[in-house]
Formats: structure tokens, C-alpha cells, sequence
């Protein structure tokens, strides 16, 4: 039941290569708000300072204050004993070192303490000296207080500037896309179903969305703190630092094996939910039929087969997930046990301080967070490039008809006085023309019926003249002047159309007939209504004419529609009527209903009437009898009752 149609937009073109250079294409929609950007940068870049500082703050206060005293240059003349220096200026420290003459090197105005006996004197006293390293470590705690409030206020300013940045560049893809779907022509919609330019619209936009916002800027913040960890940590230590880096190109290699897999469970997994979306949305539109055909197990097993496969794309792509993201775990360990190892190691022989070992296993946990990270933000970018892509494929759709440049376009005439189909052939698929050197004089005020098999070319005939496509060959004039040469919108506002299936918007009634007319008075309405035949059942439903259709009218039967179609067209008030008779069945009376709002609409206009039913095709004063594309028969109900050819059978077979 999978039907994959071709168009650039189907599932299939997932797979293939991503380019990043594709989002090249984004950037004329950031360039309105990259002063903004570039401060978002900057933030981020104090952010990631903050962040490299908390640890170091860590580090001095340990140093300096908490177990301070084993300075290389004391080191060296103390053979490697730990003391502590006081200050003899402060009088309360004099009386203590006074008190214990024996445990103090007293030089100038210092005085030095061993650990050992220090850790001797009463815990007050040793307080009373180390008053000076409490202070040290309360200047450090508020420096971390305002470091992390510093943090946290620049993050919120970052993260609201970004969010506005990136809501503000996709609310603008949004209006570039919606516009630019609207001047596409006909065409482009029969090849691309509507569930798929919803997506567009939507999702795909999402996706990027989340991209600019949380891929972007993250990936760059990661950059800097993985850099600046380096950095710090090389310039505190380059033998431990080393020690600790021996890992990351394995490490790095990993993570190049890690997102090739990614990518391939990945696609996977959107060809899978793609089926699964248009198999869904199948069967939701074809409900009636599976139902009065009873396909519903056969259905199901379709869409148990789709959702198994999908079950198992996910799987696999859990997998991936499943053993990278521990493989990170391990390996940061083991290079936290190395860490421990050789700094444990390193400590004791003295050569670093316990500050430094301390520093160095904070900035390593920092260090491995953007690594785990990695694996959803790919996932995020692997979304967002498919979906940028598609998006930029519509943007770059140019399916529209030409239209005349300004200087060589012709003014609309006033009135229509006529109407010309010269040698017209037209094929919506190439080498299969569907209408075949018509050929056809319409008088202005004239009103024609077109009748012919079903499939013979009606419909068609007037997409050519409303320009939904143009023809292959031949033309369509009004007073002599080819339809190319006016503005598409020129020519379609003199043009009335009730299509044999009329869409309604899901708005109300009054929204639907009058759509460019708030402001008409009741007494026109009335007219109109009483003159399309719509009062009577307008008037029986709950709130008569403001009542709100449901999506796409379906709340009304057919004929209704049409006669609510024919309403639209009054208030139009065009000069030109295009009727396209509903083939479905109506019963008698709504038959009659619409045959008499029809006349009420061709009054004093020119129609084209599409019948099915030969009634209909009476009241026209000439018929146009169409079969394979080709007109075969032409002239009055009775001339070509006379004529005893195809007309002539029709009309027999309707009795
Ligand atoms: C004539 C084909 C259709 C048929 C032929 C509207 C439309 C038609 N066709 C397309 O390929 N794409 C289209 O968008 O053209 O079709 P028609 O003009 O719709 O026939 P009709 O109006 O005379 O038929 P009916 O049933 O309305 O009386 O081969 O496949
Ligand atoms: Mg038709």
C-alpha cells in the first residue's frame, strides 16, 4: 500500500548526505539579528569563564588558605615540612607564640609553626592563629556566591536572548514559507500531499528551531569550555595534564565511529516514521472504504508490520545511544583514576599541591559532560539538517505560471464581450494530452453547457480558463487578448467558479460567502441568500448564517454546498460564471433548487456550465458536447437531438 511518490519532498531523499554548508541558506534569516547574536556569543563566553572559575576559586582557597604553607621556595629551605607562618604584627598572635617559645622559628616579623606541632596547641588557640586563612577562606566563599549569582543572572540574559533569537528567525521562516506556498500553482499541490507541507510548515521548522537554539550555541559553548579547560589545565600542570589526555584520541575516535552508526540508525528510523505517518493518514482518509469493505485486519497487519520495523529502528538506535554513552562514562573514570593515580602520587612526593589535584578532577567532570552531550545534540542536528533541507527545497520551488511583467501587461477590460478558445491542447502529463485541439467562441452574455463522459476533459477545460495551468499549445482570449498577457489575479476577479465538490473554509456561513465583504448590509445578504436559494436551510440550522462549518463543510450534504458556493459567486458578482455541476447524486428537489439559483446567477452574464444532468444543459443556448478530450458535437438541445448522434444517445440513456 506504500505509495512513494517521486517529488523532491518524499521520505526516500532522507538518507543522503547532510551538508552543514546548507545552513548557509539560514543565514539571510539570522542577519536581521546578528548584533543580537554576537552578544549572545559574548555572554556565553563570560558563562563559560564563569564556569572554568568556580573550580580555580576552589583551588586558591584550598591552597592559600585551607592547607596553605608548602610554598617551593619555603620547601626548599624547610626540607619539606609543613608549616604554618604567622603574622608577629597581630598583638594576640605574639602572646600565643610568646606562650609557646619552643614550638615557633621566630624570624623578623614572622614566625613559623610545624603542622605537627601546631596540630599540639588547644583548638582555640590554633584558631586564634589561623585568623587570618578563616578570612582568606570567607573572601573565597563569597567570591564563589557571586561567581554562581553572577552565573546564573548572565545565563538567564543568555538563554532569553537566544530563545528570542531563535523564536523571531523561525516566526519569520514561517511567513517566508506560508507565503511563498501560496503563489505556487496548482500543480504543486496534486504532486505533494498535504500532510507533508504541514510538516513543513510545523515540524520541520521545530526541528530547526531547536537546532539554532540548543545545538548552535551549546556546541560553541562546549568548544570554548572544552579549550579553556585545556588551557587552565595545561598551564597548572603539563605532566598531569598530560597523563590525562592520553586517552582523548581514542576518545575522539570513538565519537567519529559513534556518530557515523548514529546517523545510519537515524535515517532508519525517519524512513520508518515516515511510513508509518503516511500509511496512518492513509486509512484515516480512506476510513469509509476499508470499513464497507472490511480491510481492516488486512489494514492492520499493514500498519503491525510498519510499526514493527519502526519498534526496531528504535531499538537500534538505543543501542547506539545505549553503549556510547556508558563508553563515556567508563573512559572518563578510568581518566579520573589515572587522574587520582598519578596525582595522588605527584601529591604525596610533593610536587603538586592538593588544590591542584583537586582542580584538576573538577575541570575533568566538566570536561566529559559536552562529550556525553554530543550524542543528542548530533541527534538534533541530524533532525534539523533534513528538515532545513526540505524546507529550503520548497523555498526554492518556482512551480508558479508567469505571469506578464508589469510594463507589458494589458489592462482587464471593463466587460467581457468574449470569450476564445483557439486550437487549444493541453496534457497535465507530458505525451498524454488530455484536451485536444479545442477550438471555441463564447459571446459575452452567452451562457454554454459542456457536456461529455465522465473523464472526458470538462473539469480541465476550466482550469484552463481560471489559469490553474496553462495550455501546451493554442490559447485563451477574452476580447481578443490572450489570458497570459492580463495578471493572473485580473483575471480571476472577474471570474466566478462553483466547483463540482465546493471547498468551505471552516469558518461561518457569512464568512464563507462574504469573505471580502464585512461590511454589507442585511438587505443584500437577504437578496442574495433568497436568490441563491440558501434561506430556507440556513435559516433551520442553530445559528443561521453564523453558524461555523466544520473543517472542509462536511457538516452540510453536497447540495448544499454548492448552494452556498452559488451564494459566494452572487456576492462576488462576476462577469464571468463557471459552473461545475456536482456529479454526485442530489434528489430532485435540491436539483431544482440550484437549477433555479444558477439562473438567478447567469442572469445577464456570461456562464459555462458543466452538466451532468442533460436538464441542466437545457437551459443553456448552446451545447458543447466533449469526448477523449475533443469536441465532437456542437449546437441546441434540439438541433442535436436532431442530429442523432452522441448527444442524442446521452440523452436517451437518462431517459
Ligand atoms: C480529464 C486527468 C484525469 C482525466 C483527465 C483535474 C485533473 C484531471 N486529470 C489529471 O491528471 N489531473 C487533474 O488535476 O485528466 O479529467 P477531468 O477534466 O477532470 O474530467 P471531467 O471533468 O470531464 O470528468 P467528470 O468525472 O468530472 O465528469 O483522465 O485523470
Ligand atoms: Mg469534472
Amino acid at each position: 500500500m506504500q505509495k512513494h511518490t517521486d517529488t523532491v519532498f518524499s521520505e526516500k531523499s532522507l538518507g543522503q548526505a547532510r551538508d552543514v554548508r546548507m545552513l548557509r541558506r539560514l543565514y539571510p534569516f539570522i542577519h536581521p539579528y546578528r548584533l543580537l547574536l554576537l552578544v549572545t556569543v559574548l555572554l556565553m563566553i563570560c558563562i563559560t569563564a564563569f564556569e572554568l572559575a568556580i573550580p580555580y576559586v576552589t583551588k586558591i582557597a584550598i591552597d592559600n588558605y585551607i592547607v596553605p604553607g608548602h610554598r617551593q621556595e619555603d620547601r626548599q629551605t624547610e626540607q619539606a615540612e609543613r608549616y604554618l607562618k604567622v603574622d608577629l604584627s597581630d598583638p594576640d598572635v605574639r602572646d600565643i607564640v610568646s606562650a609557646y617559645p619552643e614550638k615557633f622559628r621566630v624570624s623578623a616579623d614572622t614566625a613559623k609553626i610545624g603542622y605537627k606541632p601546631l596540630s599540639e596547641l588547644p583548638p582555640d588557640t590554633i584558631a586564634r592563629l589561623r585568623r587570618p586563612d578563616m578570612t582568606g577562606v570567607s573572601y573565597a566563599a563569597v567570591a564563589l556566591l557571586v561567581i554562581i549569582f553572577l552565573n546564573f543572572a548572565v545565563n538567564f540574559i543568555q538563554v532569553m536572548m537566544m530563545e528570542y533569537i531563535g523564536q523571531q528567525v523561525m516566526h519569520d521562516l514561517r511567513m517566508k514559507l506560508f507565503s511563498h506556498i501560496q503563489t505556487l500553482c496548482v500543480r504543486f499541490f496534486t504532486h505533494n500531499p498535504v500532510g507533508r507541507l504541514v510538516t513543513r510548515v510545523t515540524n520541520d521548522i521545530q526541528n530547526m528551531h531547536e537546532m539554532l537554539t540548543s545545538v548552535i550555541i551549546f556546541v560553541m559553548k562546549d568548544i570554548f569550555l572544552l579549550a579553556g579547560i585545556t588551557i587552565v589545565l595545561f598551564s597548572i600542570d603539563w605532566q598531569l595534564s598530560l597523563a590525562a589526555y592520553v586517552l582523548f584520541p581514542f576518545v575522539f575516535y570513538v565519537a567519529a565511529k559513534f556518530a557515523g552508526a548514529a546517523r545510519e540508525a537515524f535515517r532508519t528510523l525517519r524512513i520508518k516514521i515516515a511510513e508509518i505517518n503516511s500509511h496512518f493518514s492513509e486509512t484515516i482518509g480512506g476510513m469509509s472504504v476499508i470499513q464497507l469493505f472490511r480491510q481492516e485486519s488486512a489494514n492492520f497487519d499493514t500498519f503491525k508490520r510498519l510499526n514493527h520495523e519502526y519498534f526496531s529502528a528504535g531499538m537500534q538506535q538505543i543501542t547506539v545511544f545505549a553503549i556510547f554513552m556508558p563508553f563515556i562514562e567508563l573512559v572518563s573514570s578510568v581518566v579520573l583514576a589515572v587522574v587520582i593515580f598519578y596525582g595522588g602520587g605527584s601529591l604525596m612526593a610533593e610536587r603538586i599541591t592538593l588544590g591542584t589535584l583537586v582542580v584538576f578532577i573538577s575541570y575533568l567532570r566538566m570536561f566529559f559532560r559536552p562529550i556525553r552531550d554530543i550524542a543528542e545534540k548530533y541527534n538534533i542536528t541530524l533532525n534539523a539538517l533534513s528538515s532545513a533541507e526540505r524546507i529550503f527545497l520548497i523555498l526554492g520551488e518556482n512551480d508558479r505560471l508567469p505571469e506578464p511583467a508589469s510594463k507589458e501587461r494589458f489592462n482587464m477590460p471593463e466587460k467581457i464581450t468574449s470569450i476564445t478558445l483557439d486550437h487549444v491542447t493541453f496534457s497535465y502529463v507530458a505525451e498524454e494530452p488530455v484536451l485536444k485541439d479545442i477550438s471555441l467562441d463564447i459571446r459575452g452574455g452567452e451562457t454554454i453547457a459542456v457536456v461529455g463522459p465522465t473523464g472526458a476533459g470538462k473539469t480541465s477545460l476550466i482550469n484552463l480558463i481560471t489559469r490553474f495551468y496553462d495550455p501546451d499549445e493554442g490559447a485563451i482570449r477574452i476580447n481578443g487578448t490572450d489570458i497570459r498577457q492580463f495578471s493572473i489575479s485580473d483575471v480571476r476577479s472577474k471570474i466566478a467558479l462553483v466547483m463540482q465538490d465546493p471547498f468551505l473554509f471552516s469558518a461561518s456561513i457569512r464568512e464563507n460567502i462574504f469573505p471580502d465583504r464585512p461590511d454589507i448590509g442585511e438587505k443584500e445578504i437577504e437578496s442574495i441568500l433568497e436568490n441563491a436559494n440558501c434561506r430556507q436551510f440556513i435559516n433551520r440550522l442553530p445559528h443561521g448564517i453564523d453558524t461555523r462549518l466544520s473543517e472542509g463543510g462536511i457538516s452540510l450534504s453536497s447540495g448544499q454546498r454548492q448552494l452556498i458556493s452559488i451564494a459566494r459567486a452572487l456576492a462576488h458578482d462576476p462577469e464571468l460564471i463557471i459552473f461545475d455541476e456536482a456529479t454526485s447524486y442530489i434528489d430532485s428537489e435540491t436539483e431544482q433548487e440550484i437549477q433555479t439559483a444558477l439562473m438567478n446567477l447567469m442572469q445577464s452574464r456570461t456562464a459555462i456550465i458543466i452538466a451532468h444532468r442533460l436538464s441542466t444543459a437545457r437551459i443553456a443556448d448552446r451545447i458543447i458536447v466533449i469526448n477523449h478530450g475533443r469536441i465532437i458535437e456542437a449546437g441546441t438541445h434540439d438541433a442535436l437531438i436532431r442530429q442523432n448522434g452522441f448527444y442524442h444517445r446521452l440523452y436517451q440513456l437518462q431517459g
